[in-house]
Order: structure tokens, then C-alpha cells, then sequence
């Protein structure tokens, strides 16, 4: 079997927690324990011209190779094009893009440098997996430097359409650089559309059926790979919680109220500021849930460097103020904000104590934490997702309340919806997205993403010959 190499920006390091590393660098750490094989990243570390070679050590069947940045490339490439270019960008968040020659560049250079580091680890057989929009060139510096080995991509946010992306200065370079792939995973088949119509429409490539791509003389796939979550897991920590004390301080502080819960990065992606104002809306014009519901939003600080974030917080802190000042009594606080993180398994106890999941994205390429709100409930006593049509989820969780997250009073009128709705319709939603949950796990994903990486160039001739 091939051996699986991981590149993420991200390493979760053999001791780090669950609560910490999040659960996708969860997922992949497992991946690679059971298989056996080299993750590489950024070690978290910067240094003035530091040299092409990582720290290398091992824990169990697994290599970490973890490599310091320059600290102005590190800057350009994570808060600058990264962040402040493609994350907006494929968020269709024109408004907060910034393009600058220096952060492309920075980019650039850190993607050559974690080339040059890596070639020396690599086999000619290794199925190398690359992670998210901070790699796009890599596949393309390891060609530059000789390696015509299998390599993958899995882009984990949303592909804009041609219209938005075509907002992007360098936006024939970079599907230039993803054309050095063999396989070009997305989200949903939303995404696959967009980056195909603009292969086709914009830089002259052709597709055959089956997702293949030919740009220049270049072939690779696209096709798209929904993420999923440790569905067992997730069920096994919620129940696990019930008569926990972690369970019983909550409840106790319900004091027998009901629960809307949402859990967000504090990311302008998110729709924070409309899913307060929903919650804000629900208690002005259905005066009954008043005192009734307690909304909890958990929503941990996230690239605090970017001067966007910082708005933000200072945004929700005034919204949220306002919507408790506005209805609060002496003995209810209707918000509930807390921006830190918490481990999985209380996660997990408040998802299932919450009668209504909030997650209203204004995009997002999948959202994990829908599913994790529909593992954890109790299958007898189902709460009801109230999902953002415009999260990759939605197309697969057919048993949530889709709602557009730019109309205010519809969302709030789909928490009125949640928090009433009758019993047997709760179960029978609840279960039409169970059977997603359970079906499409994060091993499945995994699995099938390394399967059609091994297969795809077998269709294309051995590495090499393209
Ligand atoms: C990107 C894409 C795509 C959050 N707070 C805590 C905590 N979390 C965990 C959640 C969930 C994860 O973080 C967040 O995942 P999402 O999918 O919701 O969002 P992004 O971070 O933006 O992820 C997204 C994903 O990649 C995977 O492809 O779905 O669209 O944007 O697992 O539970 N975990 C813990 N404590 C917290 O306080 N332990």
C-alpha cells in the first residue's frame, strides 16, 4: 500500500487534545495512525531565513515533519493572501478582499520553501495529500523540482463562481497551479460546477464526463468529496454526558428553559451578526418565547492578527449587549456569548441538551458542526436544525429548516418553528439527516478520497507521462 503523506498548515501534534486541535486535524491524525505515514506542516515557529529543513521525529506509525517560516513570509502568506485574498474571496466577500503583489508573492515563496523541505522526504509511490487554500501551488513547486508522484488537493471552502473569481488579479495562475494535481477534491457539486465552468469558460481547458480536466497539456480531476464527521464518536460522547456534572450544572442553569445553541469560529463567514439579530427578532415579534429560550453561542477567537476579526468581535459584543439589555429580567439573560473553546464532550452535552441547532453561515464549504448537532441528539427527543442554505450541508441534511441567513425575520421565524414543532416531526427530520451523519463519515471521506487519488492516474498513464 502507498504510503499517505498530509500537508496542512495545521499540525495536531501527537499529545494535543481534541478540545485544541478541532476535529478535522483529529480526523487526519487518525487517518494516518491506522495507515502509517508523514504529516508535514508549519511548526508554528518563525525565524530569519530559516533553513529547507523540518523537525522530524515520530510517534507511533506516524512522522511528523514540522517547518519554521520566514516571519514576513509567514505574515504575507497567512494573514495576507491566505486570509486576507482567498478567504474572503471564496466567501464572496468582495467588499473585504485585499489584493497586494508582496502577499502573493509571500505566498509563493512559502509554498516553494515547503517544497524544497518536503522533496527530500518523499517516495516515488507516496500518495501525498494536500490541505486547503494556504497549498494551492505546492503540487506545482514539486513538479518544478522533479516529482511526478501522485499528489491531491481537497479544498476545504467553498469555489466561487466564475463572476466572483474572476475578482482575484491572479486568479488564471492559481487553477494554473491546480492543474499540477492529479485530483482536485471540493466540497459540493455547487463547487465543482463553479471551477469547471470557469476552466471551460475563462482559460480555454476542456472537461470530459467524469470530472477530467485538460488544461494545456495537463490532465487531472475534479470532483466533489463531502466531508463528514466521527459520527460515532460524537453520539458516544453525548451520551455519555447525560447525568455528567457538566450536564447537571447546565440544566440547573436552564432552570428548565429551552436551548438554542450555535458554535461558530468568530468568523465573518459565520453570519454572527444576523443570527443575533434573528435571535434579537424572535424575541420582539413572538413575545411568548420570552423568559421561555436561552440562546448559547459559543464562538472561540479566531485569526485575531486580522484586522476584520477584530471588527467583528467588537461588533457581536455591542449587538449581543443590546439584545440583552433590550430583554433581560432580573432572573433570565437571554444571550448567552462565550469566546472560548471548550472540550468536545461538553460540546457535545449542550448540543444534545439544545432543542434548536443555529447555524447560519452566509457561506460555508461544508459545516461540521450541523452534523455534529444532529449525532448528538437524543434519537427520542430529537432537537431541529435551522440551516443556512448557503452552507455545503444543506445539501445533505434534507431534514433541517433551511434558512437564508440575509432575511432576518425568516430566520427568526424558523426558530419559532424549531422551538414548537411537534414531536414526531422533530423524529422524523431528525432521522432523514441521522442517516446522512451516519452514512457519510469522515472515514468514508478519507477512505474514498485516498482510494480515487491511488486510482486517478492510472486512468491518466503512470506519474509522469501526462
Ligand atoms: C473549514 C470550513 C468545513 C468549534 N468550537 C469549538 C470546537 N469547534 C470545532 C467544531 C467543528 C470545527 O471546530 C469547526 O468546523 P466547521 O466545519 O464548522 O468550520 P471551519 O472551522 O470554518 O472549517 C468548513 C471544514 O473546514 C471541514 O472541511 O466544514 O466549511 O470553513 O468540528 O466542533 N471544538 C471544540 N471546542 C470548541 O469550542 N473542541
Amino acid at each position: 500500500m502507498a504510503r499517505l503523506v498530509i500537508v496542512s498548515n495545521r499540525v495536531a501534534s501527537p499529545k494535543e487534545r481534541a478540545a485544541k486541535a478541532g476535529g478535522l486535524a483529529v480526523a487526519l491524525r487518525e487517518a494516518l495512525s491506522q495507515r502509517g505515514g508523514l504529516w508535514f506542516g508549519w511548526s508554528g515557529e518563525t525565524e530569519i531565513n530559516p533553513p529547507d529543513t523540518p523537525k522530524v521525529f515520530r510517534s507511533g506509525r506516524v512522522t511528523y515533519a514540522l517547518l519554521n517560516l520566514d516571519p514576513e513570509d509567514q505574515r504575507a502568506h497567512y494573514a495576507g493572501y491566505a486570509n486576507g485574498t482567498l478567504w474572503p474571496l471564496c466567501h464572496y466577500r468582495l467588499g473585504l478582499l485585499t489584493f497586494r503583489r508582496a502577499d502573493w508573492e509571500g505566498y509563493r515563496r512559502v509554498n516553494e520553501h515547503f517544497a524544497r523541505a518536503l522533496l527530500p522526504l518523499l517516495k516515488p509511490d507516496d500518495n501525498i495529500w494536500v490541505h486547503d487554500y494556504h497549498f494551492i501551488p505546492l503540487a506545482a513547486e514539486l513538479r518544478k523540482l522533479g516529482f511526478a508522484g501522485r499528489i491531491g488537493y481537497f479544498h476545504h471552502i467553498p469555489w466561487p463562481t466564475p463572476e466572483v473569481y474572476l475578482s482575484l488579479p491572479s486568479h488564471a495562475a492559481l487553477v494554473d497551479d491546480l492543474s499540477h494535481y492529479d485530483l482536485v477534491g471540493l466540497q459540493t457539486e455547487n463547487d465543482v460546477r463553479a471551477l469547471l465552468t470557469y476552466i471551460s469558460s475563462e482559460v480555454h481547458g476542456w472537461i470530459a464526463p467524469g470530472g477530467t480536466v485538460g488544461l494545456k497539456d495537463r490532465r487531472f480531476r475534479v470532483a466533489a468529496y463531502p466531508i463528514g464527521i466521527d459520527a460515532e464518536a460524537f453520539v458516544s460522547d453525548a451520551r455519555k454526558s447525560v447525568g455528567k456534572d457538566e450536564e447537571r450544572r447546565l440544566n440547573e442553569s436552564l432552570a428548565g428553559r429551552r436551548l438554542a445553541v450555535g458554535v461558530d469560529r468568530l468568523d465573518y463567514s459565520k453570519g454572527l451578526p444576523g443570527k443575533f439579530a434573528a435571535f434579537g427578532e424572535l424575541l420582539r415579534s413572538y413575545p411568548e418565547h420570552r423568559s421561555k429560550v436561552t440562546m448559547m453561542q459559543v464562538a472561540p477567537l479566531s485569526r485575531s492578527e486580522v484586522a476584520e476579526y477584530q471588527a467583528l468581535r467588537r461588533e457581536l459584543e455591542e449587538l449581543g449587549g443590546a439584545i440583552n439589555g433590550e430583554f433581560a429580567e432580573f432572573d433570565w439573560v437571554p444571550l448567552r456569548y462565550l469566546n472560548r473553546p471548550f472540550q468536545r464532550a461538553t460540546l457535545a452535552a449542550i448540543y444534545r441538551r439544545a432543542l434548536v441547532g443555529v447555524v447560519t453561515p452566509l457561506r460555508d464549504g461544508m459545516n461540521l458542526v450541523a452534523k455534529e448537532y444532529v449525532a448528538a441528539q437524543d434519537p427520542e427527543d430529537p432537537g431541529v436544525l435551522v440551516l443556512s442554505r448557503f452552507a455545503g450541508a444543506a445539501d445533505e441534511l434534507k431534514g433541517s429548516l433551511l434558512v437564508n441567513p440575509y432575511d432576518i425575520e425568516g430566520m427568526a421565524a424558523a426558530m419559532d418553528r424549531a422551538l414548537t414543532m411537534p414531536l414526531e416531526e422533530r423524529r422524523q427530520r431528525w432521522r432523514t439527516n441521522m442517516d446522512n451523519v451516519e452514512t457519510n463519515t469522515i472515514h468514508h471521506w478519507c477512505q474514498r478520497f485516498i482510494d480515487e487519488l491511488t486510482n486517478v492516474t492510472d486512468q491518466f498513464g503512470p506519474p509522469g507521462d501526462q
